[in-house]
């Protein structure tokens, strides 16, 4: 484990964390909604420091997000176990296919082809194994259900076997644990809002009956003036040391009030220790001397994609579907070309390739050749909630979408031909009223010299999930809205070094 850490463990849109551990390694899956691929898989052997290994649902036999999938559909919370030798993936594709499970041998993937799971009726689906090997899944409401994980097929009624603490709303996210003598259920209540927080009761049997713990709820930050917020939706892991850990969710609220995320949900990481027999949660705050808050000094490298290789990095994320023949680094030798199919980012389907925004603070940049085609950089809440810059034909428009009112802010002539795009994003320092927004993003081109010839500075508020609503954070990417458009790099370069310095999937 880490001597000394910072939260979040895993900035950025990774939302409903769950971890398991093999040996000395710890691997983590988390919700991706309308983006495919699905469900990051990510690897740690400190539980601070994860690198992406791939994701689970990464072919459209596995990951069908039909056309009309809104944003925030798709898939929800998944739960990640490694048992019999194998790892065990379960989730919901709220869009239809239900509750599903893939497991693989190697968490890099390939993962099988999922199992489709009729008898199990609820969100946020839970795998645990009793001694003699019965599989129980659990999900919320908190009903459960005993099932041939193998097959899909449910054995007996489901049953309601917590509702959590009487008057809290959304009992959801349980995970079910033997640990010693006890069942464990640790479940998340109050809603994924400001009321979020952790709860858990245990049995003698993994049907329970379950007594609640006296000090429910073991972690929340409602009602608090702790810079992380809607602290909730966690899952508990024990170390080689014998140590015990929390992922959890959370919220970075910036500016006035009410506070604006900007970033989704996180992971963060909480300390846990045992007293008679029920886990205590310590503090979320970050240990010297490496202040999450405020904003570290100076800069992490760029990460630069080059598109040189023929697949992207699994980092990479686009909208319910990325096929072969819009989106390739095969058509043009070092670049990545998207071809557009005459919309815009409105659309459910344009063609978007994007990563999670991780920093408060950051720079993208990208060498954009339109070619015949629109397209260029975008920051992407939604289809109702996005600002990008795009270049045709020797044009480039700052373009706001924010709920139903869509304008072109600016324009200004480039030349024609590959042009530099930039994007800074400068989170709000010190709040100098209530009416303070969380960031300001900027948006240009750069001139030959590397200075930036500005478009316009856009109020980062409506980018926001008070704003904007649902279960994801920002994306920033690339997008072709019509005919062809290429990318010869990207970069991402945080502004600050982040929590752990620099830590990104
Ligand atoms: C998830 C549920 C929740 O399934 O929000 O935070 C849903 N709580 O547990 C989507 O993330």
């Amino acid at each position: 484990m880490a001597d000394v850490f910072a939260n979040p463990v895993l900035s950025g849109f990774h939302p409903d964390p769950s971890v398991c551990r093999v040996g000395a390694d710890y691997y983590l899956a988390c919700s991706s909604f309308e983006y495919f691929p699905g469900v990051p898989i990510l690897h740690s052997r400190d539980l601070v420091h994860w690198t992406q290994l791939g994701n689970a649902l990464d072919r459209p036999a596995q990951l069908r997000l039909p056309p009309g999938t809104v944003s925030s559909g798709g898939i929800y919370a998944p739960t990640l176990r490694h048992h019999d030798g194998r790892f065990w993936l379960i989730t919901t594709n709220v869009q239809g296919d239900g509750n599903l499970l893939v497991t693989a041998t190697d968490p890099a993937g390939p993962w099988s082809d999922p199992i489709r799971l009729p008898g199990v009726a609820g969100i946020d689906p839970d795998l645990a194994w009793d001694e003699d090997g019965n599989c129980w899944c659990t999900y919320a409401g908190v009903g459960q259900v005993r099932i041939d994980p193998h097959t899909g097929e449910s054995f007996g009624e489901p049953r309601r076997i917590w509702s959590g603490t009487p008057g809290a709303k959304a009992p959801e996210a349980p995970h079910l644990y033997r640990i010693g003598e006890y069942w464990y259920l640790l479940i998340a209540e109050g809603g994924t809002e400001r009321g979020h927080g952790v709860s858990i009761a245990r049995g003698r049997t993994p049907a329970g009956p379950f007594e609640p713990c006296p000090a429910n709820p073991i972690l929340t930050h409602r009602g608090t003036e702790h810079p992380i917020q809607n602290t909730g939706h966690a899952d508990l892991v024990r170390a080689p040391d014998d140590s015990w850990w929390m992922v959890l969710l959370g919220v970075r609220p910036r500016g006035g009030t009410p506070g604006w995320h900007v970033l989704g949900r996180e992971t963060f990481l909480a300390p846990v220790s045992w007293v008679d027999g029920w886990p205590v949660v310590g503090g979320l705050s970050t240990a010297p001397p490496v202040p999450a808050w405020p904003l570290l000094p100076g800069r992490a490298d760029p990460v630069r994609d080059d598109f040189d290789l023929s697949e992207l990095h699994p980092r990479w994320i686009s909208l319910r579907q990325r096929p072969a023949d819009l989106c390739t680094t095969k058509e043009r030798t070092g670049w990545l070309t998207l071809h557009g199919g005459g919309g815009s980012l409105d659309d459910l389907d344009v063609t978007f390739v994007g990563r999670r925004q991780q920093h408060l603070s950051c720079r993208v940049r990208a060498l954009v050749d339109p070619a015949a085609g629109r397209g260029g950089l975008a920051v992407r809440l939604d289809e109702h909630h996005h600002y990008e810059i795009e270049v045709a034909a020797g044009e480039a428009l700052l373009i706001s979408r924010i709920g139903p009112l869509r304008s072109v802010v600016a324009r200004r002539p480039v030349p024609t031909g590959a042009v530099v795009l930039r994007i800074e994003v400068t989170a709000t320092e010190s709040v100098r009223d209530a009416r303070s927004g969380p960031d300001t993003l900027s948006f240009g081109v750069e001139e030959p010299d590397g200075t930036m010839a500005t478009l316009g500075a856009l109020d980062g508020r409506y980018l926001s999930t008070e704003v904007a609503g649902g279960f994801t954070g920002r994306v920033i990417g690339m997008y072709a809205a019509a005919g062809t458009v290429h990318f010869d790099w990207f970069d991402y370069e945080p502004a600050d070094a982040g929590p752990n310095g620099g830590s990104d999937e």
